[in-house]
């Protein structure tokens, strides 16, 4: 088997996972029937302190559906330059919804204050509408850096003076939760609508819950349907993501410690340049340029030592912690990159 750091996307369903799918007592979930789904819908909403949820078959489709719910079509959206919606969502936002992005430039995930009321707009016959901001926590592009509770309450007064919804794209809620000792809770109390992953670190096979207040849902739900997410009998892998709520949060800590030891260990090769300290949940992010090669070169060598990883720019390379990943596997890679390094440095 392959030390796979590509990604926590990766990590494949427990055996009680397996077996609860198999026992799952299902119903049709369009006509609201499935138990298992209204089960973990009741159970998530509870977890993230909503009126209501809603399960979809993505990260991606309850980001959308909850875009969609929000705004109307020539509004415009404020989010972070490098935020999965905008980046990497193949510009759902614009085919999708049919909004414009206004992105802004931020510091670890963090878009500065004083940036995200300058770009509110007017009421203005020129001007589209704001009508959403949208924050990542864990922020994936800056290494799965979380945002801190007191900027998440920023924002959030922000926009109730300007009277804007806040969606969080809390793919990894539950890292970002644990690395700040707090209950989920604590971070959704500022946002109106949340979009959390059940099959990344938690290790169920799909799925992903949108959950915000009880009408809001009821909108989405219809967008979900629109978007093919109304799956029927789906209470067959809605039983894994219940046994994930209830048992793989807690977990996510030793991806953590794996993680940190990761990026101490590559802090010590000469030619590689990484920030230890910054990382704070299971991912990683460093950079290679000094040792003379390019991201997808430095990948095609960790591979010959059977890592698999991801580029995260021409010379970024990003590992992710999880499930899958053990010590041994920790302390192997960080030799791997040694060996590479050695070969290669020419600074
Ligand atoms: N992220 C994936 C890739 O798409 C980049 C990964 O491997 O990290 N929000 C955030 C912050 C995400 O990181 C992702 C997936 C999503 C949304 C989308 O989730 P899925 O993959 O379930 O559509």
């Amino acid at each position: 088997m392959p030390i796979d750091l590509r990604s926590d996307t990766v990590t494949v369903p427990t055996q009680k996972m397996r077996d609860a799918m198999r026992d799952a007592v299902v119903g049709d979930d369009v006509y609201g029937e499935d138990p298992t789904i209204n089960q973990l819908e009741r159970l998530a909403a509870e977890i993230v302190g909503k009126e209501a949820a809603l399960f979809v078959t993505s990260g991606t489709q309850g980001n959308q559906v909850a875009v969609l719910s929000h705004t109307q079509r020539g509004d415009e959206v404020i989010l972070e330059e490098h935020s999965h919606i905008f980046y990497h969502e193949t510009a759902g936002l614009a085919t999708i919804a049919g909004v414009q992005a206004r992105t802004i430039k931020g510091v670890n995930g963090q878009m500065p204050i004083p940036e995200i009321v300058s770009a509110v707009r007017e009421d203005d016959v020129h001007c589209p509408s704001t009508a959403l901001i949208c924050l990542e926590n864990t922020h994936g592009d800056s290494g799965g850096r979380i945002l801190p509770l007191s900027y998440m309450e920023e924002v959030f007064q922000v926009s109730r003076q300007y009277q804007i919804p806040v969606h969080l794209d809390g793919a990894r809620l539950f890292n970002a939760a644990i690395g700040l000792g707090v209950d989920p809770k604590e971070m959704t109390k500022y946002t109106d609508s949340v979009q959390f992953c059940l099959s990344k670190g938690l290790s169920a096979p799909m799925g992903s819950i949108l959950a915000g207040p009880k009408e809001y849902i009821k909108r989405a739900r219809k967008w979900r349907k629109m978007l093919g997410g109304g799956t029927r009998q789906a209470g067959i892998v809605g039983a894994a993501g219940i046994i994930a709520l209830e048992e793989m949060v807690d977990r996510l800590q030793e991806d953590h410690i794996h993680a940190k030891a990761l990026a101490e260990g590559l802090a010590c090769i000469d030619g590689i340049d990484i920030d230890a300290e910054g990382v704070e949940t299971n991912m990683i992010m460093f950079f290679i340029d000094k040792l003379g090669v390019d991201a997808g070169e430095f990948i095609r060598q960790l591979n010959k030592f059977d890592i698999l990883a991801n580029p995260s720019g021409p010379f970024r390379i990003r590992f992710v912690t999880h499930r899958g990943i053990t010590k041994d596997d920790i302390d192997r890679t960080i030799e791997a990159v040694k060996h590479i390094a050695a070969k290669k440095v020419n600074i």
